[in-house]
C-alpha cells in the first residue's frame, strides 16, 4: 500500500476540504497537484474514487505553514480542485476555508493558544494580504462547540470572526479593473469588481429571473449558464485575469432586490455552478458594489447609514453578514462571521503506483 499523508478534513463555514501542512506535501506543484487530483478522485463528477463531495464546495485543500512574513502566524494557500476536469486552480481565495485554517494551526502547534480567545494572523499567499481570525480557546484549547449560527449549517458553533484589510485588487490590480463602475457585455450591463474576490455583477432581471430561484432551478438552466460564460470569458481580460476558461474566477453574482430585510438579494455561479450561499470574500465584493453609486448593484440595493454598515447578503440558504467599517464612502475593512469544525484527522492515501 502507498504511504499515507497526513490530513484533517475541516468544515470551514460552508465549504468542507482537506486541510495539509505543506511540510507533508511535495514543494513542487506540478506533483502536488496531481497528488491532490488523486486524493479527491477528480476528474469525476462523483468524485467516487476520493474525498471530494461532487460539488466545489467540498473539493477544497487548504496548505499551512508557519508564516515567513514577520506580521503573521501563518501562511495558507487555498487550492480549488476542480470536481469534473483535471484542474487545481490557486487563481483564488477562499474565506470560507479560511475559518478553518486558524483551529488547525492552533492544534498543529503553528500557533500558540493565548486566553480565551487566540488570534491567527493568516498571510493568504493567492492575494498576499491579511486576514486576522479569532479562535476560542477556553484553558487554551480549541473549542468547536458554541452558540453562532451561519446560514447554510445547521446547529451552532464556537464563532470564528475574520477580518479583512486592504483587499481592494486582490487579483485584478484594482477594485474596478476595467476602470469603470458599469461596463456592457453582449448587451448587458455588468460592474466588473474586485474587493478580495473577483466578481461580475449583473442584474438578474436582465435575464429574465427574478433573482429569488433555487440553486437546482438556476442549475438546471443551461440558456443562463451559456450567457453568464459567454459575459465571463470576456470580462476575464477586462478584469486583467487574461483567459479565464481554465480559471475559477471571476464568479457572476446576479443581484436583485433584498426580500428578507437584508441590503441585496444574490444567487452566484462560482463559477458554472450556482453557490449554496455566497462566498466570504465573494460577498465582501459584492457589499462593496452594493454602497457604491453607479454600480449594477447600487439602484436595487437598501444600505443602513453610518461609519459601520450591517450589511446582510441574502443569497439561496439565507445570509451572509458583512460588517462594513468605512472611511468617508469607501470601505476601509470587513468583518465577518464564520465557524468550523473538524471533522476527521488521519491520514489520506493517493493511488498505489
Ligand atoms: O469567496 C466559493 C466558498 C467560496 C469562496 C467560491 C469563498 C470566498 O464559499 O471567500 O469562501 O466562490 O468559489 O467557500
Amino acid at each position: 500500500m502507498s504511504e499515507g499523508i497526513p490530513c484533517v478534513w475541516m468544515r470551514g463555514g460552508t465549504s468542507k476540504g482537506g486541510i495539509f501542512l505543506a511540510t507533508d506535501l511535495p514543494s513542487d506543484p506540478v506533483e502536488r497537484d496531481h497528488l491532490l487530483l488523486e486524493i479527491m478522485g477528480s476528474p469525476d463528477c462523483r468524485q467516487i474514487d476520493g474525498m471530494g463531495g461532487a460539488d466545489p464546495l467540498t473539493s477544497k485543500v487548504g496548505i499551512v505553514k508557519k508564516s515567513s512574513h514577520p506580521d503573521c502566524d501563518v501562511d495558507y494557500l487555498f487550492l480549488q480542485v476542480f470536481v469534473d476536469q483535471a484542474i487545481v486552480a490557486d487563481s483564488q481565495n477562499c474565506g470560507n476555508i479560511l475559518a478553518a485554517v486558524g483551529p488547525f494551526a492552533i492544534e498543529q502547534g503553528l500557533v500558540p493558544a493565548e486566553g480565551d480567545v487566540t488570534q491567527v494572523s493568516v498571510f493568504m499567499e493567492n492575494t498576499d494580504q491579511i486576514a486576522v481570525l479569532q479562535i476560542q480557546t477556553p484553558n487554551g484549547k480549541v473549542t468547536y462547540k458554541g452558540n453562532s449560527a451561519i446560514d447554510g449549517v445547521p446547529g451552532t458553533s464556537a464563532p470564528v470572526t475574520c477580518e479583512f484589510k486592504e483587499t481592494a485588487g486582490s487579483t485584478c490590480g484594482a477594485l474596478y479593473p476595467s476602470g469603470n463602475l458599469k461596463d456592457c457585455i453582449d448587451g448587458v450591463d455588468v460592474t466588473l469588481i474586485d474587493n478580495g474576490m473577483p466578481v461580475v455583477i449583473l442584474n438578474a432581471s436582465d435575464f429574465g429571473l427574478s433573482g429569488t430561484e433555487s440553486r437546482a432551478e438556476l442549475d438546471g438552466n443551461s440558456g443562463l449558464k451559456d450567457r453568464l460564460e459567454s459575459i465571463r470569458l470576456q470580462a476575464g481580460p477586462l478584469m486583467n485575469l487574461g483567459d479565464v476558461a481554465e480559471k475559477s474566477v471571476p464568479k457572476m453574482s446576479l443581484v436583485s432586490e433584498p426580500q428578507n430585510g437584508g441590503c441585496i438579494s444574490t444567487r452566484t455561479f462560482i463559477p458554472h455552478r450556482c453557490h449554496a450561499s455566497i462566498g466570504v470574500l465573494g460577498a465582501v465584493s459584492v457589499a462593496t458594489a452594493v454602497i457604491t453609486p453607479g454600480t449594477v448593484a447600487y439602484p436595487l440595493a437598501r444600505v443602513p447609514d453610518g461609519d459601520q454598515k450591517t450589511l446582510a447578503v441574502e443569497h439561496p440558504t439565507g445570509e451572509m453578514t458583512v460588517v462594513a467599517y468605512m472611511d468617508g464612502d469607501e470601505l476601509r475593512s470587513a468583518a465577518l462571521l464564520r465557524s468550523a469544525r473538524k471533522l476527521f484527522e488521519g491520514a489520506v492515501y493517493p493511488l498505489e503506483k
